[in-house]
C-alpha cells in the first residue's frame, strides 16, 4: 500500500512534548483490497485483486479496479479505467446531510474546502483538488469513483476515542509483558458489526456536531448499553464520561484514515484522541458493554499482537509510545 500517510505532517497535541512528532508507520493494508497484503511481495497486483467490504447481506461484495503500488499517485500516470460505486441506500439517501451529486445534476453546488455548518468539507491536510465537479482523494487512486458507502464527496468526518487503563493482576500491580519488559495497557476495543474486525469505538461526526461531542456520543452509544442501569447509575456514568472526556484527553491524531470504505472521490478523516486512567480512578473502574454498530465491547491488551480496523493499529501504537508501554 506504501507508505502514503507519512506524506503528511500528522498534527499532534500531546500534554507530554509538544515538539515530539510521532510517525504514521507505514501502511499494510492494501489499497486494492483493505486486506493485509504486503505490497511489497506483489508488486503490481494486489494478491486479492476483488474487495469486499463486509460480506454481509446489508453491504455486498464491491469490487475494485487494480492500482498497482507504483501508480497510486495521481502524478504517475496510469491507463486508469476505475470502477463507479455509490450504494443504493446513499444514492436514494433524502436526508439533508447525505451530499446529491454534482455530476447528475448542473445546478448542484457544494462548497468544497469549507466549513457550510451542516458539514465541515476541509480536508485536515489542506485543500484538496475538484475534478469534473468532485475532490480528489489526496492519497491517490483507489481503484473506485463515487461516494461507495459514505454520504459526502470529500473528507468525511470521525472521531475516535481510546479510552486506556494499565492492565493488572489480582494484587493490582501492574503486569508488564514478557517480549518487551515494558508495561502492558488495556483499551476499550469493539468488534465492529459490519466487518467483524477488532477497532476503536469511533464513528462519524454528525451534522453541527463537535468532535468532542461525537467522542463522547460514540463511546456512549457502543460501548455502555446497559439498558437496565438505573437513572442514577447512568447519570453518574454519563457524568463520568463528559467529566473526563472535556478534560483530559491527549490528542494522538488527525487526518486520513486508511478506510476500506474510501474511494477516489470520498474518504474517511479522523480525530483520536487518548483518555487515560492510569490510577484506576474513573475510567479504568467501567464496565463495558456492546450496543449501535458494536456487537461486542471489551477491555483488550494493548499491543501488535491484535490486527484492527482501518489505521487504527498506528493510532494505538502511537498510545502506547506516549505512555512508555508495549507494543
Ligand atoms: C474509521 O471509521 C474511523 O477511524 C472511525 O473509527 C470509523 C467511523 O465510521 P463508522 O464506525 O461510523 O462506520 O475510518
Amino acid at each position: 500500500m506504501g507508505n502514503f500517510l507519512s506524506r503528511f505532517n500528522i498534527h499532534l497535541n500531546t500534554r507530554i512534548d509538544q515538539r515530539e512528532v510521532y510517525r504514521i508507520p507505514p501502511h499494510h493494508k492494501c489499497r486494492n483490497c483493505g486486506q493485509g497484503c504486503d505490497p511489497s511481495k506483489s508488486e503490481n497486483t494486489c494478491v486479492n485483486a476483488k474487495y469486499t467490504r463486509t460480506g454481509t447481506k446489508d453491504q455486498p461484495a464491491v469490487y475494485r479496479a487494480v492500482v498497482p503500488n507504483n501508480k497510486i499517485n495521481w502524478s504517475t500516470s496510469y491507463e486508469y479505467q476505475p470502477v463507479e460505486f455509490t450504494s443504493e441506500k446513499v444514492r436514494t439517501s433524502t436526508k439533508e446531510y447525505v451530499d446529491k451529486d454534482p455530476r447528475d445534476d448542473p445546478k448542484v453546488e457544494i462548497p468544497w474546502n469549507l466549513d457550510d455548518r451542516l458539514c465541515d468539507r476541509r480536508s485536515y491536510h489542506g485543500p484538496y483538488k475538484v475534478v469534473r465537479r468532485v475532490p480528489q482523494n489526496p492519497c491517490g487512486r483507489t481503484g473506485l469513483t463515487g461516494r461507495g458507502h459514505l454520504g459526502h464527496f470529500g473528507p468525511n468526518h470521525a472521531a475516535d476515542p481510546i479510552v486506556t487503563r494499565w492492565k493488572r493482576d489480582q494484587n493490582g500491580q501492574i503486569m508488564v509483558h514478557p517480549r518487551t519488559q515494558r508495561q502492558i495497557l488495556e483499551f476499550v476495543c469493539i468488534l465492529r458489526k459490519d466487518t467483524n474486525e477488532y477497532a476503536i469505538p469511533g464513528g462519524m461526526v454528525e451534522k453541527k456536531e463537535k468532535v468532542t461531542d461525537t467522542l463522547q456520543r460514540e463511546f456512549h452509544e457502543e460501548t455502555l448499553n446497559f439498558p437496565d442501569l438505573d437513572e442514577r447509575s447512568k447519570h453518574n456514568l454519563l457524568a463520568t464520561i463528559k467529566d473526563v472526556f472535556e478534560n483530559g484527553g491527549i490528542r494522538i491524531y488527525c487526518g486520513y484514515v486508511d478506510d476500506p470504505r474510501n474511494t477516489d472521490n470520498s474518504w474517511m478523516e479522523t480525530t483520536a484522541y487518548n483518555f487515560h486512567d492510569g490510577n484506576n480512578e474513573h475510567l479504568a473502574l467501567i464496565e463495558v458493554h456492546g450496543g449501535s454498530d458494536a456487537s461486542k465491547a471489551f477491555w483488550h491488551d494493548l499491543g501488535s499482537e491484535t490486527p484492527l480496523y482501518a489505521s487504527h493499529a498506528d493510532f494505538l501504537r502511537k498510545v502506547a509510545d506516549i505512555h512508555n508501554a508495549h507494543w
